[in-house]
């Protein structure tokens, strides 16, 4: 034991941990309380890497923690086994995915015991292994039952790379999230799940979760549902039977509205069309040929030509009576509100930009003051169109009420008219499910001719995948499921006759949905999961990830909970009561990437530096929300202080057990504040701090074992040693235990338990404070530093001593110096 070597350390304790196993929970009869510590769950894309390496350190020094603390911690591991990444990989390099997703697994859970993650490794599930997915198949037969999982044709999202449908989520900035080219649209029949139906629960549950998730993230989800207030008005569309239906949130600038526009891409723009004169039917065909190319972002975005066609149709403004011509343009979408809308140039800018370029009128019916007072400047000369509040004009019967009592009053007269009616509006839309992949989870239906949509029977779950040897795994637009014909062709559970197997697989979002709550009874053959077992757990107390889930996986597994409560399953309705979202880990600024040249290895890093210090240095480097710049920190420094800390416990020469009561009171204090302050750092997730603490705590200890004074055999010592060891427990544990071991413990040092903090070592240091009597020294007292004068006064007036010295005679001056010195002068 002379010198400090982190690889001989990993190679020592790695096989005692196996066999220990400090961190299995939920034993029978473990008695300690619980906590559900939950890191997100990694892709088996390759080797971790160094933000998995930022993730894992940091949700272990919590599940860590909480563990010395007392707890019962159930701290899980599994893989989001299914998916694109694996699914392209193999292709390229014609392997089976599953055989690829499981070394790849293999090698992910190697490193992660390497790296020393504190997992139950008797709970890990992998959701590709059929024993998981036929529970997402069973829920999905249950959403089916309840009319929550639908088929619907619709135009999609379509990857024309990888040949499959997207979910609006998963196009950013109209490009495929995975491989960035560029979405177009495709008319498909699809399966969804009906998340709208939830959309005001997923926003009012939200205040569950106000100051225990980060405000971004909520303000992210809120804004990602979209709830927006306002109005239906129907509009009267010469020569045509039917009004028509816009959507408006403000109902107050109807005065205001001087033309209509219907997205290019509706059917009723097709059908209004129809009866327009040849040259604009001509015109309006090539129009939605180019429309449908461009995706919904786009389409949206305030700085785009404004572009459109005159469909030579008039619309009635039910205010004015005046005509309105109706336009097809794209920045009005089909499948939001109802996919029409009354414009209104003066106050909404993309129908101001609009009109300016095609010469229609812009009509001011809202006077909006700036903060001068002074009228802005009118939008049809400054192109700048005036949304805020003010007071109406122009505005027949509304005029002279302010914007909020004019929207009341409006909604009310298209109500009394029967013309309108207040409504909400979300930008949610259902989710999408179905994908045309090999990889994933089989959708449990069958098609029958006879029959119709026909559930898989429950006991015939689940329903595997066919074995992909033999199958063209290419993209193709259509399932590669559709090509094994032993697979897909089944006799019709209902009716016994020849139908076919649904051949489309589920969005892998399904899985991470709900594994949360498999983990809790990961072994259950018969229930997705054991309720007493959720119950005792649920909901995950802390939940640990990247920010890049902020929307979708969290909204889905929100959405998933509350349908398992509504079917009596969870009687919870959030599932995550604390979410932190750790930065990234970058390299001279920038994102790490094999093209930018500037990846970091991780098994790199572990090699030259060793775990403990890799972990340290996730943990020091800064708040856990901001990015590391692998450039700024240093793992070599991480492992200096590391060994310093190591020498302590090789330093000490008490015995176990010794009582520190009798050592040095000084070391003592910096000891019982470090782990005292500790707790409140921890679990504010300032670990940055509490490792910095924890350093000024091995200076101290170090300090006094060069003491004469106090020394190596000091009680204190030890004291102070064992504190460091259990601190460094949750950043560096191979270090700790090797100090623990040195100190004579037997292991886990993980599982030590929080040493006692004593109060009484607590208390503020103390300054001498010189009591005088014409000159004269005549008592010393021990005061806090920050004694107020007046109360120092009195506390040295009241000294036995100093009455004694004053012997009944009055006071001419009491000269106070806080918090040393009291000069009394008697008269
Ligand atoms: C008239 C008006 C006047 C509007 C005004 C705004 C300001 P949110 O908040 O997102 O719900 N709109 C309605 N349906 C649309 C569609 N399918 N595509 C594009 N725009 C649409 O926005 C609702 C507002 O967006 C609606 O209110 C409508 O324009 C427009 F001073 O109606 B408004
Ligand atoms: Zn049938």
């Amino acid at each position: 034991a002379g010198r400090y070597d982190a690889h001989a350390m990993q190679e020592r304790w790695l096989p005692v941990w196996d066999s220990l196993a400090p961190f299995r929970s939920g034993a029978a009869g473990d008695e300690r309380p619980k906590k559900y510590v939950l890191d997100m769950f990694p892709y088996p894309s390759g080797d971790l890497h160094m933000g998995h390496a930022e993730a894992y350190a940091l949700g272990d020094v919590v599940a860590r923690y909480w563990v010395q603390r007392g707890y019962d911690v159930l701290h899980p591991i599994g893989w989001d086994a299914f998916g694109l990444p694996a699914e392209n990989a193999a292709i390229k390099r014609g392997l089976d995915p599953r055989g690829w997703t499981y070394d790849n697994i293999a090698q992910q859970r190697a490193s992660m015991r390497r790296y020393a993650c504190s997992f139950d490794w008797d709970r890990v599930l992998v959701t590709c292994d059929p024993q998981y997915y036929r529970w997402n198949q069973w829920l999905f037969l249950r959403m089916h039952e309840k009319g929550l999982a639908y088929r619907r044709p619709s135009l999609v999202n379509w990857c024309p790379n990888d040949q499959t449908v997207l979910a609006n989520e998963q196009v950013v900035q109209g490009l495929c999230e995975r491989c960035d080219t560029p979405v177009t649209k495709k008319k498909l029949t699809q399966w969804y799940l009906r998340i709208t139906d939830y959309a005001d629960r997923l926003l009012d549950d939200m205040s569950q979760l106000e100051g225990s998730w980060p405000d971004k993230v909520l303000s992210m989800q809120r804004n990602w549902i979209g709830r927006s207030t306002g109005a239906d008005v129907r509009f009267r569309i010469e020569g045509r039977d039917e009004p028509v239906t816009v959507y408006t949130t403000r109902p107050d600038t109807l005065y205001g509205a001087t033309f209509f526009v219907v997205a290019a891409d509706s059917d009723l723009a097709a059908e209004l069309a129809a009866d327009a004169p040849e040259q604009v039917r001509q015109e309006f065909g090539a129009y939605v040929e180019q429309v449908r190319a461009a995706s919904d972002i786009d389409r949206l975005a305030t700085d785009r030509p404004k572009t459109g066609v005159f469909l030579h149709r008039y619309a009635v403004n039910p205010a004015t009576g005046e005509p309105m011509p109706v336009w097809a343009a794209d920045y009005v979408l089909a499948d939001y509100g109802h996919g029409a809308i009354m414009a209104v140039p003066a106050h909404d800018q993309r129908d101001l930009d609009f009109a300016r370029a095609h010469d229609l009128p812009v009509r001011v019916v809202v006077d909006v003051r700036g903060e001068d007072g002074e009228p802005l400047p009118d939008p049809a000369e400054s192109g700048v169109a005036t949304a805020g509040d003010g007071v109406l004009v122009n505005s027949g019967p509304l005029t002279g009420l302010r914007k909020a009592e004019a929207i009341a009053a409006m909604t009310e007269r298209l109500a009394e008219e029967g013309t309108g009616a207040a409504t909400t509006n979300y930008r949610l839309r259902d989710w999408l499910i179905s994908r045309q992949r090999y990889w994933g989870a089989p959708i449990p239906i069958v098609h029958c001719d006879a029959c119709g949509e026909v559930r898989v029977p429950d006991e015939q779950l689940p329903v595997e995948l066919p074995p992909a040897e033999g199958l063209d795994l290419k993209p193709k637009g259509s399932s590669p499921l559709g090509g094994a014909e032993d697979w897909v062709n089944v006799d019709c559970p209902s009716c016994g006759g020849a139908a076919r197997r649904d051949t489309d697989t589920m969005d892998t979002f399904v899985d991470s949905s709900w594994y949360f709550l498999r983990f809790c009874s990961p072994d259950r053959d018969d229930v997705p999961f054991d309720q007493a077992e959720v119950e005792r757990w649920m909901p995950v107390g802390q939940y640990v990830g990247g920010v890049t889930h902020a929307i979708l996986h969290l909204l889905y597994s929100r959405f998933f909970t509350k349908v398992l409560f509504d079917l009596g399953m969870v009687s919870f309705t959030e599932p995550f009561s604390r979410l932190l979202n750790q930065g990234m880990v970058l390299m001279g600024g920038s994102a790490m990437s094999k093209s930018r040249g500037n990846l970091v290895r991780l098994s790199e890093q572990l090699d030259e530096h060793g775990v403990d210090a890799i972990r340290l240095t996730m943990a020091f480097a800064g708040p856990p929300e901001d990015d590391i710049d692998w450039a700024d920190v240093s793992p070599a420094g991480s492992a200096k202080f590391l060994a310093r800390a190591w020498r302590l416990a090789r330093d000490v020469t008490s015995q176990p057990g010794s009582d520190p009561a009798t050592g040095s009171a000084p070391l003592r204090a910096v000891t019982h504040r470090t782990l005292h302050d500790a707790q409140q750092l921890v679990e504010s997730f300032r670990f940055n701090v509490a490792v910095a603490r924890t350093m000024e705590l091995v200076n101290a200890t170090r300090k006094a074992i060069d003491d004469p004074g106090v020394g190596p055999a000091d009680p204190a010592v030890r004291e102070a040693v064992e504190a460091v060891a259990i601190l460094l427990g949750l950043y560096a544990p191979y270090t700790a235990e090797d100090m623990w071991a040195q100190l004579g413990h037997e292991p886990c040092v993980a599982r030590a338990g929080w040493p006692a903090v004593d109060p009484a070592l607590l208390v503020e240091d103390t300054v001498t404070c010189v009591v005088q009597v014409q000159g004269k020294v005549r008592d010393r007292l021990e005061v806090p530093p920050g004694i107020g004068e007046d109360e120092l006064r009195e506390l040295a007036l009241a000294s036995e001593r100093v009455q004694a010295a004053l012997a009944g005679r009055s006071l001419r001056t009491v000269v106070v110096r806080a918090p040393k010195l009291v000069n009394i002068v008697p008269a």
